[in-house]
C-alpha cells in the first residue's frame, strides 16, 4: 500500500502525502516511504524537494500516529521513532525541502514542517503542537527544531495551550516565508524550486548542513542530558500518559490526574 505519491519534474522532486483516511498521520509505514523517496531523489540528482499534501485537504498531517505510540514506561519519541527518523532525514538531506502546506498541521507534523527549509502556506493553515493533550514529553531534539523556528513565548503558549497558531501569526513571526492563495501556491512553489535548481547544489547542500550544525550547536553536558531524560521519563511512566493515549483511542476528552 502506498501512503505517498512522488513525481520528478526536471530537477524538482515532489512528494505528496496521500493517506487522507488517517489524515496523513506519520505512521511508521508512511515515514518509511517518505524517507525512501528522499533517498531516491538524492540518487536521481534532484536539487529541490517539495513536500505537500493533496490539493484542497483540510488536514496537511495529523502528526505522530497515536495508535503507534508505545505503552506506558517506554520513551514515545526515542531515537528510532519514525518521527525522529523523518526529521533527521529532512534536516540532513542536502537538497532544500520546501514545505507547501494547505490545511491544519498537528503535533509532530508541525515539527516536520519546521524541519523544512522554506515554508509556503495557504491562508487557512494552522499549526497546533499537542503533546500536552496526550501526556507526551516532547523530546529534546524535537524541542530544539521548534525552538530554532518559534520565539520562546509563542512556543510556550503553543505547547501549554495546545491551541493552533494562525497563518498570519506564523507569517508575522517569520516562521513561514510566504502565504499564497490555494490557486497560486503550486505554481509559486514550483517556480521557487526551479530557481533553486539553477544554483550550485554543492554550495547549497553545504550551506544547509552548516546551518543545521550551527543551529544545533548547543553544548549539553552528560549531566544535563540525563537530567532532562529523567524528567521526561516521569511523564512517559505516568498515569497522564496512559490516560492521554487511551482517551485518544477511545475518542474522548482526557481527564489528567497530574501524576
Ligand atoms: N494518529 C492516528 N490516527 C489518527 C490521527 C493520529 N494522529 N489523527 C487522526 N487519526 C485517525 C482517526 O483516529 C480516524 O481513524 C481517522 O484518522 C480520521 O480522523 O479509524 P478511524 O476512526 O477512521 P478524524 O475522524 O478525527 O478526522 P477529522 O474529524 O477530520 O479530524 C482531523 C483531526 C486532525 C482534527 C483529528 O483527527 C485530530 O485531532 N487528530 C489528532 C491530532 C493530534 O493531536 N496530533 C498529534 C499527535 S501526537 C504528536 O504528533 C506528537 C509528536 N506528540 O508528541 O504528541
Ligand atoms: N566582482 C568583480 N567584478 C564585478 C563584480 C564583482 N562582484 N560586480 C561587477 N563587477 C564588474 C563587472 O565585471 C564589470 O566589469 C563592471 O563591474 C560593471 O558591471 O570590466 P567590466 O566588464 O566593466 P556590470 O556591467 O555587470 O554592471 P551592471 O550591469 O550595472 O550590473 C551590476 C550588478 C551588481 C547587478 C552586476 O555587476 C552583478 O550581478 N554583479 C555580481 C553581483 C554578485 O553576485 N555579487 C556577489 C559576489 S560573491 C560574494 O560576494 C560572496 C561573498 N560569495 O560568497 O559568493
Amino acid at each position: 500500500m502506498s501512503f505517498i505519491k512522488t513525481e520528478q519534474r526536471g530537477y524538482t522532486g515532489v512528494i505528496t502525502l496521500d493517506h487522507s483516511e488517517k489524515r496523513n498521520a506519520l505512521s511508521e509505514a508512511l515515514v518509511h516511504e517518505l524517507v525512501e523517496a528522499l533517498e531516491t531523489f538524492q540518487k536521481q540528482n534532484v536539487r529541490a524537494v517539495i513536500l505537500r499534501a493533496r490539493p484542497g485537504v483540510k488536514v496537511w498531517s495529523a502528526g505522530h500516529d497515536v495508535s503507534e505510540l508505545p505503552g506506558r514506561g517506554r520513551d514515545p519519541l526515542g531515537w528510532n521513532d519514525p518521527l525522529r527518523i523523518l526529521i533527521r532525514t529532512i534536516q540532513e538531506c542536502p537538497m532544500p525541502v520546501i514545505g507547501m502546506i494547505e490545511g491544519s498541521v498537528w503535533g509532530g507534523a508541525c515539527e516536520v514542517a519546521m524541519a523544512c527549509d522554506i515554508l509556503v502556506i495557504t491562508p487557512e493553515v494552522t499549526f497546533a503542537i499537542t503533546p500536552a493533550k496526550l501526556g507526551v514529553p516532547y523530546n529534546i531534539g524535537g524541542l530544539l527544531t521548534l525552538l530554532n523556528m518559534i520565539p520562546l513565548p509563542i512556543m510556550k503558549e503553543m505547547l501549554f495551550t495546545a491551541e493552533p497558531l494562525s497563518s498570519d501569526q506564523a507569517f508575522n513571526l517569520g516562521i513561514v516565508n510566504y502565504i499564497k492563495p490555494a490557486g497560486d501556491i503550486e505554481d509559486f512553489v514550483l517556480g521557487m524550486a526551479e530557481r533553486i535548481a539553477t544554483n550550485s547544489p554543492l554550495s547549497i547542500g553545504v550551506m544547509k548542513d552548516a546551518l543545521r550544525l550551527l543551529s544545533s550547536a548547543h553544548s549539553v553536558t552528560p549531566e544535563l542530558f540525563e537530567r532532562i531524560q529523567g524528567m521526561r521519563r516521569i511523564v512517559y511512566d505516568s498515569e497522564d500518559y496512559q490516560e492521554g493515549v487511551r482517551a485518544f483511542r477511545e475518542k474522548r476528552r482526557p481527564s489528567f490526574p497530574g501524576k
